[in-house]
């Protein structure tokens, strides 16, 4: 087969509607993204910029280029243009002539233009139409009631759906070539795809069976196949069966290894002739979503290779607004982020898109399982007879491309769908039937006929019926829970039920100073002025922000105190609900919060920034996500107000020990009670077994006697777990709000020493107690081992830190600020 790259070659664009000239375009890439690199346009996450920017997508825009066909090429029997992706309403034309028209940004596309392509110099336009437009005069019988997010009508095309405004995004709708684009040119047949299925036997023997999927059928095709490990080529074979040798597992993060074989496949006509190459990564293992009666009601857990795996995780949306130009360097700086945060699941919402091969590369080298949603979210979508076989012909595309993927876990019909409905809809039963037809049987009977081993789940929340009720979710199925946050509930209901899994929670924060920096003019920098609110996409984003952190915090003395008080407050959110489902584990298998990342710079739920930076929340995920933890359960409320007064109902912790590491181990628990003024009230240790996907209550505390003579808010408990003489978890529990503590004031002494060029350990040693003790750098990029920790009197805490760039220790040191808990008031 011989190939043309298209993408490659000089584009130019212009806006179509007004025929102005024609200027240089990139492709793959958007009109947005175009606009802005000639300048025509200003930055678009600067300040209010958005605002100014809606014009574009009234617009209609036009791509083109000119290329040269050889004899060579023309010579062959089929000529294909191979679109992988057009962003929305295109009409293809070639040499003046209309090839096909598109409406789905979510198939690729193939055409026979052999007929109308000439020897030498040849012109290809994409032209595409507004969105906006084709919306406002398509499918207009579809009607649905917006609930949640600013999509109502979008939903009649098949395009990236947060692209028109979302709780955390920008409305940018954009248009382009936003895959690749190239000729391919074959005679007699060409290799489509192979099917791969694996066949795993009790004796730990692995088989495939690898099915050509030709574009003209033919049964005497035979398959030469190889496989690749490491550079070592471990077996080859000729035939549709290939056992493989001394076969290698592929895990989950922090289960095992990611050993990933490169499966080569020649296929070769029934006469002889080379047909063509297929070659992909595959990693050998089993999925399953194990949905067993039990005493509860029913399982819901991912079993890898026999195991089961608390899926921790959380939620991913596009990395960018503008999708097209990402890379690999793009995903890896969050995915990577993931996998050090100890998450083994990502879970792909339904509102953005199907990732990039970047994308499920990354996560099969780190071991991240991916939940994949169809692109669905939130609202109700039309069920006619086209709109079916658009979506019916996009599952078959993207399951052809991912079905071969290690990562790949879950294919889920949808976000939130049925529930967005109001009410009165849930019951109607011509709406029932719509969403039936779409998601109970176009999506599954598609995904079918292409992807035989990945288990399909109708929707997310789904309980195996449309029945929502929290008190449902503890029986089986997946929930989101959004009472705290939306409801503004108190975080302590985050340990009211026990669900089987949790697919989605959250708590916003604010970005960074750092990353407000980067989108926020210096004369507007109040969090509540109009930049920042226009970054603030949650209509009652802030107040809810600012009701959350005053239950916990003192007024912060000024703007940087309050963001940092918002990650605290998310942070300890997110562990809360994390601990309790992994205390209740094995009958909750999965806690997957809302969200790791942002598509532009904004006030979030993320733990990931835009500009790469952790929040507190992040540096916390990768303690409640460490395979060994421990974890107290505090029954009561410290923030309980009886009546017109303060009082807690706290009196009792009890200690957990959560392991989900694969090995079994011995470790110690210790606990010990501090005064804030240094005094040690009273301490002591247990020996405990650790062995895997157990969760123990070890320990309980009655801590009473000892908050009656002390005062609550004068102690902290610090806990810990020690494996191997090295404190794998540990934590504070504090016994009454944070506010109310009276947290002490002392002297920190700083350590900074060279370990490379890019490479600092940094010791703090602190006279008191400080609580979330966080550490920044200025402009400096780079990445902590740890940060927003407790620092405890007279003990070393030694974090390393990569920068971006090189530094010196000296450097380093001059830039070093840090602050905790008792500086912001
Ligand atoms: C969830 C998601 C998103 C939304 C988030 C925060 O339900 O599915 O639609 O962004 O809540 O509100």
């Amino acid at each position: 087969m011989q190939t043309l790259p298209l993408s490659s070659q000089q584009w130019r664009f212009r806006d179509a509607t007004d025929r102005s000239s024609w200027r240089a375009a990139s492709v793959p890439g958007c009109v947005h993204t175009d606009l802005r690199r000639l300048e025509r346009i200003p930055d678009p996450f600067w300040g209010t910029n958005e605002l100014d920017l809606q014009w574009i997508e009234e617009r209609d825009w036009e791509y083109r280029t000119q290329f040269q066909a050889s004899a060579a090429l023309l010579a062959e029997e089929v000529i294909e243009l191979v679109a992988d992706g057009l962003d929305t309403v295109a009409t293809v034309l070639l040499n003046g002539t209309e090839v096909a028209r598109t409406d789905n940004m979510f198939v690729g596309w193939r055409w026979d233009v052999k007929p109308l392509l000439r020897r030498g110099r040849n012109e290809l336009v994409v032209r595409f139409g507004s969105a906006m437009d084709y919306i406002r005069t398509h499918r207009l019988e579809h009607q649905p009631r917006e609930t949640n997010d600013p999509v109502g009508r979008c939903t009649v095309i098949r395009k990236q759906q947060c692209q028109f405004g979302w709780d955390w995004g920008p409305r940018f709708v954009t248009a382009g070539i936003w895959r690749d684009i190239r000729l391919e040119a074959w005679s007699a047949n060409r290799v489509e795809c192979i099917h791969v299925s694996q066949t795993h036997r009790p004796d730990g023997s692995v088989a495939l069976d690898l099915v050509p999927e030709l574009a003209r059928p033919d049964p005497d095709a035979v398959c030469r196949w190889s496989l690749v490990l490491d550079g070592t080529t471990v077996a080859t074979g000729e035939g549709t069966h290939a056992e493989v040798p001394q076969p290698r597992l592929w895990w989950p993060n922090d289960h095992g290894a990611q050993p990933l074989y490169s499966l080569s496949v020649d296929v070769v006509s029934g006469d002889g002739r080379p047909l063509g190459t297929w070659t992909r990564r595959i990693g050998l293992r089993t999925i399953t979503l194990d949905r067993t009666p039990d005493a509860a009601g029913e399982s819901f857990r991912f079993v890898v290779n026999g195991r089961p795996i608390f899926a921790k995780g959380a939620n991913w949306i596009p990395a960018h607004s503008f999708v097209a130009g990402l890379g690999r360097a793009d995903y890896a700086r969050d995915l990577r982020s993931a996998a050090l945060a100890h998450m083994n699941m990502i879970r792909v919402w339904g509102g953005g898109i199907y990732e990039s091969e970047d994308f499920y590369d990354l996560c099969d080298e780190l071991g991240l399982l991916v939940w994949q949603d169809f692109m669905f979210a939130c609202t109700r979508y039309p069920a006619d007879a086209d709109f079916l076989a658009s979506v019916r012909d996009e599952a078959k595309f993207q399951a052809r491309r991912l079905r071969h993927r290690a990562c790949l876990a879950l294919w889920c019909g949808n976000n939130e769908v049925f529930h967005c409905n109001p009410e009165e809809h849930r019951n109607d039963p011509r709406i029932i039937a719509q969403y039936e037809a779409l998601f109970h049987e176009a999506l599954p009977q598609a995904l079918a006929t292409v992807d035989t081993s990945t288990t399909y789940w109708p929707g997310s929340p789904w309980r195996g019926d449309p029945d929502h009720h929290h008190e449902t979710g503890e029986k089986r199925g997946d929930t989101h829970f959004w009472d705290v946050w939306h409801a503004r509930h108190p975080v302590k209901d985050y340990e009211k039920y026990r669900f089987r899994f949790c697919s989605e929670f959250g708590m916003q924060s604010f970005c960074s100073p750092e990353t407000q920096a980067t989108f926020c003019p210096p004369d507007d920098p109040n969090v509540f002025g109009a930049t920042m609110e226009n970054h603030q996409k949650n209509r009652a984003g802030n107040q809810i922000i600012l009701d959350y952190v005053s239950r916990r915090y003192r007024f912060p003395k000024g703007q940087d105190e309050l963001i940092y008080l918002s990650q605290l407050n998310q942070a300890l959110c997110m562990q809360m609900g994390v601990e309790h489902w992994r205390r209740h584990m094995p009958h909750c298998m999965g806690a997957l919060y809302w969200q790791l990342n942002d598509c532009w710079p904004v006030a979030s739920w993320s733990s990931i920034e835009f500009t790469g930076r952790w929040k507190a929340l992040h540096h916390a995920a990768r303690r409640f996500f460490a395979p060994t933890v421990v974890s107290a359960f505090v029954p009561g409320d410290e923030t309980a107000t009886i009546g017109n007064y303060r009082r807690t109902t706290v009196g009792l912790v009890h200690l957990y020990t959560v392991h989900d590491a694969p090995e079994p181990a011995k470790g110690v628990l210790h606990w010990e009670l501090f005064h804030l003024d240094g005094r040690r009230l009273l301490g002591g240790s247990k020996r405990v077994a650790l062995r895997y996907g157990e969760s123990v209550e070890q320990k309980t505390l009655d801590l009473r006697p000892a908050m009656e003579r002390h005062g609550r808010d004068h102690v902290y408990l610090r806990i810990g777990l020690d494996v191997a003489e090295r404190t794998v978890s540990e934590d504070t529990v504090l016994l009454t709000r944070p506010r109310f503590l009276s947290l002490p004031r002392g002297r920190t002494k700083v350590r900074v020493r060279s370990l490379d060029s890019h490479r600092c350990e940094i010791t703090f040693r602190s006279t008191v107690f400080q609580h979330r003790f966080s550490f920044r750098f200025g402009t400096l990029s780079h990445l902590a081992s740890d940060d927003f920790f407790d620092l405890y009197p007279d003990k070393d805490k030694v974090v390393t830190v990569d920068f971006e760039k090189p530094v010196t220790a000296a450097k380093a040191k001059e830039k070093l600020r840090f602050h905790s808990l008792v500086d912001t008031y």
